[in-house]
């Protein structure tokens, strides 16, 4: 469609209106980042983006990642022009209010056009790394003809100020992204006012070095975003176009200064605005012939979508390409098979070994697996025998070397199960979930099927010492919502684990590994993980004690029972490998694993944090038993850290002998 700069100017205007009369009602907003990228972003759709408004999960569209997610009016405002379904207006009226799609920051799960969650400063462009990776990796899979789309990114000044950028962009460049566009919203303007207060890095030279492409255009100017947008969608390599814009265009006396960056602009510098753009409709109504013009050009995008269906319908791949890219797994009969010769075993070994094992029969079952590693491949032991390295010379591989680049792995992870069609899954050691963990808590929000390999999950790992031992971490990452965390106990349990993590869909997975080896306690292969926690030994004398433990502590657990059936004094071991699972069960299966029966004393075993533990503990005979670790491990074998903290057999029966006759 062939818009000239006086069609394109009042395009733009329209989303400087919707914005500044949108933060204007909710008294609360960003209308600065949407007025300065106006005319930016509606080159973007006008002549660039891919997308087609009637169909906004079409596999082939490009991606549009707001990263400034601040900025969330300039998606809202374009989705709903172009003619998406959602928002509608109201809830553009309804900015940030209680029932709204047109959340503060964008919500992927709000509004279908919104590809991820943006406000989390810099994820969104390390998402964004993730979307390109996956659909390079399809391209290579599938071929051209279905699977052939650019990743577009709206940055600003803060998103390329995080540390995560540097990470984001050297994994970029490496994998030589091509298909990877990022507009910088390049208004040297923050919060606290210019950006020469915090930052004098050459960013341009900073990419570069990085390997990608830098342009340069005037954000106000049509003709040179244009040019600038055509050399970005022309070059082979991922690419940063630095947009000069003036923070709050539009806005006569406000503009260029930091105090339009989070604030209304007050009713009279709304005035002052609609006069010096020439606005002279009222709050939320748009002129039929500015809105012709950006329903025409949504409707435009229709031919290249029926084109790809076209394509898509006589692929000979087609069922096979639907499945993936709708998140369904495939025929899980030989994994089946496979679990049930494993509990006729009798296997030794750590969990991040069984999950190895395991992953070499899932991976050849599941091709849409995408594993990885924060340069732990050899300790994390993630990568399985069928796949191949992903990389620049070959994209068909499913196996990512991320650097240590903890926190953008995880972010890319979550852009890859964003993008569909792949499951990413990718290990560090569970002490650096902490370099990543607000991309966790992104996954588990954004409903982002992303799977943590997460080894040496406690003292158990010896002699690497505190800085090494996870102590808080288990517990921490229970607390965030919609994340199952599992700690599996053996064999069995990490097989059953990854099955449970791969089955849900709407929900991320940390899978917590040892690096110790453990013996199998499991003969029987009933998938008892799916309820969290179970009986794994009843009590054969009078039960006066339930053992609660979870992974390496299971083992132990069962120790104790003996010791202390061997006394008379009757226990169950309940194997609990997943909280939030059990968490998720009727009360009355709650009831059968912890009686509500005072005589019974329960003990938490976990070689990490006590608190939390109480949950399932205080209610209990005398208060209940925590056996745990709150401090700091130490540097020594393995066997001698739980000897000096107290997880054997000899220091926790008298602890339960004493609580049971207090
Ligand atoms: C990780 C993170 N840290 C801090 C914030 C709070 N915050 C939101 S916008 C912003 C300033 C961003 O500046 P810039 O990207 O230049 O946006 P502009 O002011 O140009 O719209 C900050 C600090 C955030 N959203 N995310
Ligand atoms: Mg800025």
């Amino acid at each position: 469609m062939t818009l000239t700069s006086d069609r394109l100017a009042p395009m733009a205007n329209a989303i400087r209106a919707l914005s500044m009369d949108a933060v204007q009602a909710a008294n609360s907003g960003h209308p600065g980042m949407p007025m300065g990228m106006a005319d930016v972003a509606t080159v973007l759709f006008a002549k660039f983006l891919k997308f087609d408004p009637a169909a906004p999960k079409w596999a082939d569209r490009d991606r549009f990642v707001l990263s400034a997610g601040h900025g969330s009016m300039l998606i809202y405002s374009l989705l709903h022009l172009t003619g998406y379904e959602s928002p509608t207006m109201d809830d553009i009226r309804n900015f940030r209010q209680l029932g709204s799609v047109c959340a503060g920051h964008p919500e992927n799960f709000l509004i279908p056009g919104v590809e991820c969650t943006g406000g989390p400063l810099g994820q969104g462009l390390a998402m964004a790394v993730g979307m390109a990776m996956a659909e390079r990796q399809l391209n290579a899979t599938f071929g051209g003809d279905l699977v052939d789309h650019n990743t577009w990114v709206i940055a600003g000044d803060g998103c390329l100020m995080e540390g995560i950028n540097h990470e984001a962009i050297g994994l970029a460049g490496t994998l030589k992204l091509g298909k990877l566009k990022v507009l910088w919203d390049d208004n040297k303007i923050t919060i606290d006012g210019d950006t020469s207060l915090s930052t004098s890095e050459d960013i341009p030279a900073r990419y570069r070095a990085s390997g990608w492409d830098v342009f340069e255009c005037d954000g106000h100017d049509f003709a040179d975003i244009e040019r600038a947008l055509a050399e970005a969608a022309a070059s082979d390599k991922p690419t940063l176009v630095a947009c000069r814009t003036v923070i709050g265009k539009g806005a006569p006396n406000k503009q260029g200064g930091h105090d339009v960056h989070g604030a209304p602009l007050g009713a009279a510098e709304i005035e002052a605005a609609r006069e010096y753009l020439g606005w002279t409709s009222a709050p939320f109504e748009i002129p039929a012939e500015i809105m012709a013009d950006w329903r025409s050009l949504g409707a435009a995008g229709a031919k290249a979508r029926a084109e790809w269906e076209a394509r898509l319908a006589a692929a000979p791949d087609a069922a096979e390409f639907n499945r993936r890219m709708a998140g369904e797994l495939p025929d899980v009969e030989p994994i089946r098979k496979t679990l049930a010769e494993w509990v006729e075993g009798d296997a030794t070994v750590a969990t991040r070994k069984a999950s190895e094992n395991w992953l070499n029969v899932l991976a050849p079952a599941i091709p849409e697996m995408v594993g990885g590693s924060a340069d732990l491949t050899g300790s994390n032991n993630t990568k399985a025998k069928c796949q191949a390295p992903f990389t620049a010379e070959d994209y068909a591989g499913r196996y990512v070397y991320y650097g240590i680049r903890e926190f953008g792995m995880a972010a890319a992870m979550n852009g890859m199960a964003l993008h569909g069609g792949v499951i990413p899954y990718g290990g560090t050691f569970l002490i650096f979930s902490d370099y990543c963990r607000n991309a966790i808590r992104m996954s588990a929000l954004q409903r982002a099927r992303t799977i943590y390999v997460l080894t040496h999950d406690s003292i158990g790992l010896g002699e690497d010492g505190p800085t090494h031992q996870p102590v808080e971490h288990v517990m921490s990452m229970r607390l965030i919502p919609n994340l199952n965390v599992f700690r599996p106990a053996d064999v069995i349990e990490t097989a059953e684990c990854w099955n449970l993590a791969l089955e849900a869909a709407g929900t991320p997975s940390v899978l917590a590994l040892t690096r110790q080896n453990l013996p199998q306690l499991r003969k029987s292969g009933d998938m008892l993980s799916a309820r969290g926690a179970y009986v794994l030994r009843h009590a054969e004398v009078d039960r006066k004690v339930i053992l609660i433990a979870t992974g390496s502590e299971v083992e132990l657990a069962c120790k104790v029972r003996d010791t202390l059936e061997e006394q008379g004094i009757g226990a169950d071991v309940v194997s609990m490998p997943c909280v939030e699972l059990f968490e998720a069960q009727d009360e009355a299966y709650k009831h059968e694993i912890l009686p509500h029966d005072p005589s019974i004393l329960r003990v938490s075993i976990e070689a990490g944090t006590t608190m939390g533990w109480e949950r399932y503990t205080a209610a209990s005979r005398n208060g209940g038993l925590n056996i745990g670790l709150d401090r700091f491990g130490a540097s020594a074998p393995a066997k001698d850290l739980f000897a000096r903290f107290g997880f054997t057999v000899e220091a926790i029966v008298p602890k339960i002998l004493d609580k049971l006759s207090a």
